[in-house]
């Protein structure tokens, strides 16, 4: 039998966070609608859900198509946040080359080499974009010649170190061979994937698709997606379904759709070589094959990242719960935690001895925080522990996460910052010029990371860039200290007076503004010494003196000091909880009565 099929090109797009993919894709797209329909399209907003949107990162890998000349090219753009690595680990498994974006300033940053390293152990073809050229202190040349040394460090074949590079930027909307010389559209980058990325290959006989990622249709339920490797699939038909254990369930497939633009459309059959959506297959997992029935071969299973930090989940306890949230019982977050594993591979569930107690386990801070501020959202209320890296025993010996920390940095700020990393038992390795910055990497363990973005964006007024990404495990490097001031205890529940916070500005700052409702035991402060203090800011002013009014106080009052979520997440301490609703996030301390907490000291010191 034979199949007509248009020429398919499948290409993942991939980089550093912020170097600029999703710009590019939305190029891309509107780009190729001008081409078709000769009409001007509003900007085209790839990053759709809400967070990313508000945060401008892109969370969760998108599949979009377009159509150039005779071809249909199937572009995945995706994250470029070292927490979700091995999301583009196992999307990169769709296509058969890669677009490496990299900033022309910035050049190949820590999750560039980790995304690059994947793409070529997958042998798949690179072109390299050098992106942002309208920089004004870009340095293209650099860069490419970083990009080149660096594949090369990843053992590049000979046939991808012969890779195409493209230049230009994103944002204008335009790439060509040479920076200096900007084209008018990104056409030239659209013909360099059409001649440098092979073809899709269609591979005949039994049909195997495996399962890389799903999305969820209120109509239709769960939906795989994934490339159909061999053979050809047809709606309506039975199929076997090939689980990880081994184990081969009969199912049948119901619709099957391509991508098409944003949307997908509807299709009977698809062919070996392309991307599809399948509906109607029944308790499926992600890297499940979907196989022929009669002879179900599976696909080898993805490999997925193991978590290296956990947090306790648990639910709101604090005397104000429930005000603000619809999901506040144990059933409620546990069902909800459970459900998100479904999609969120790189996510575990671990039940506790206690019913109200999990242990989540995640890729880093951004990856957890991502899933607690999409709870709120929802209008759940929990609370959740300190963020905990995970240890490894190797030969009877205690390891630790280590990652590499990159921070490009103004010169007279360099030695700040080395001195903060030191603390934390962070490793120089290489410190060399970068333009007018100063380029420094370390080895530091993650627990060091854990809070140090802070205090290294307060030390150089904001001027350091940071990143880091896990390495590898290591000997335990010892303890580190940690926060060096003590919490600001509320001693009382009630809505704090402005004289009261008025009068104990000396002691620290405050995380709460006068007129603020707290609770005894919630953590409203930062004490300007290593130990808590508890503090009482529901005093009123004797009412004796009449003249001097509550604003006069007011005005003397520092504004308070607001953390993100993830800031929260690095701030608490062992002994402290940060409670979660949809409208509130609070710290306090675990024990809220003061005589439990003495009690329980002992609890939290250093293992
Ligand atoms: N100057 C300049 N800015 C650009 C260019 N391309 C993208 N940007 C900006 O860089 C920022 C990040 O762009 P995105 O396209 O969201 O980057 P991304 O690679 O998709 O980021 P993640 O998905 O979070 O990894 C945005 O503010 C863009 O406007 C470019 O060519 N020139
Ligand atoms: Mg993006």
């Amino acid at each position: 039998m034979h199949h007509m099929q248009q020429k398919i090109r499948n290409i993942a797009i991939i980089a550093h966070v912020d170097h600029g993919k999703t710009t590019l894709v939305d190029k891309i797209i509107h780009y190729s609608k001008l081409f078709r329909e000769n009409q001007e399209f509003e900007d085209l907003i790839l990053d759709n859900n809400e967070l990313e949107r508000e945060r401008g990162i892109t969370i969760v890998s998108k599949n979009v198509s377009v159509r150039y000349k005779d071809f249909k090219i199937n572009i995945i753009d995706t994250p470029g946040h070292a927490d979700f690595g091995g999301e583009v680990e196992r999307v990169l498994k769709l296509a058969d080359g890669v677009l490496l974006l990299v900033d022309a300033f910035e050049g190949p940053m820590p999750q560039t080499r980790f995304v690059l390293g994947k793409a070529l152990q997958l042998g798949l073809t690179p072109i390299v974009v050098v992106n942002k050229v309208d920089k004004p202190n870009c340095r293209p040349d650099e860069v490419y010649e970083s990009v080149f040394d660096l594949m090369f460090n990843l053992d590049a074949t000979e046939e991808q170190l012969d890779f195409v590079t493209m230049y230009g930027s994103s944002k204008q909307g335009w790439m060509g061979p040479d920076w200096k010389t900007p084209t008018d559209s990104i056409e030239p980058l659209l013909e360099a994937i059409i001649a440098h990325i092979p073809e899709a290959v269609v591979l005949e006989g039994n049909s195997q698709m495996q399962i890389t990622s799903l999305d969820y249709s209120s109509f239709v339920g769960r939906i795989a997606i994934g490339r159909v490797a061999r053979g050809v699939l047809k709606e309506n038909t039975p199929v076997a379904l090939c689980k990880a254990d081994g184990s081969i369930k009969k199912t049948r497939i119901k619709e099957l759709y391509v991508f098409e633009g944003l949307g997908r459309a509807k299709v009977s059959e698809v062919i070996a070589g392309e991307i599809c959506a399948v509906t109607g297959i029944e308790n499926f997992e992600i890297g499940d094959t979907i196989a022929d029935f009669e002879n179900p071969e599976p696909l080898a299973r993805i490999s997925i990242d193991e978590p290296t930090m956990s947090m306790l989940f648990t639910i709101n306890n604090s005397p104000f719960y429930g005000k603000e949230g619809k999901f506040v019982t144990s059933r409620h977050v546990r069902d909800r935690l459970f459900k998100e594993t479904e999609k969120n591979l790189a996510l575990k569930i671990k039940e506790t001895g206690s019913e109200d107690k999990f242990l989540v386990f995640g890729r880093g801070i951004l990856h957890l925080s991502v899933l607690i501020e999409t709870m709120r959202r929802e209008g759940y209320e929990l609370q959740v522990g300190q963020p905990q890296v995970l240890y490894k025993d190797i030969d009877g010996q205690r390891h630790e996460p280590v990652e590499l920390l990159v921070v490009d940095v103004p010169e007279h700020s360099a030695g700040k910052v080395i001195e903060l990393v030191s603390q934390r038992k962070g490793e120089l390795k290489i410190m060399e010029p970068k333009g007018d910055l100063q380029h420094l990497e370390f080895e530091v363990p993650s627990r060091g990371l854990i809070g140090l973005r802070t205090n290294v964006l307060n030390a150089t007024a904001g001027e350091a860039v940071m990143n880091h990404r896990f390495m590898k495990y290591d000997a335990f490097k010892g303890p580190i200290a940690g926060r060096i001031n003590g919490s600001l205890i509320a001693m009382e529940t009630g809505p704090g007076t402005a004289y009261a916070i008025d009068k104990l500005q000396d002691r620290g700052v405050f995380f709460v503004d006068p007129g603020e409702d707290v609770y005894a035991g919630q953590v409203i402060g930062e004490h300007n010494r290593d130990n808590d203090l508890e503090v009482n800011i529901q005093k009123a002013k004797k009412l004796t003196n009449m003249r001097a009014s509550g604003t006069d106080d007011n005005v003397r009052i520092a504004p308070k000091i607001q953390f993100s979520l993830e800031e929260s997440m690095e701030y608490i301490q062992k002994d402290e909880y940060l409670e979660v609703t949809p409208k509130s996030i609070r710290m306090r301390k675990i024990y809220l009565d003061p005589n439990e907490r003495k009690r329980m000291e002992n609890k939290f010191e250093e293992a």
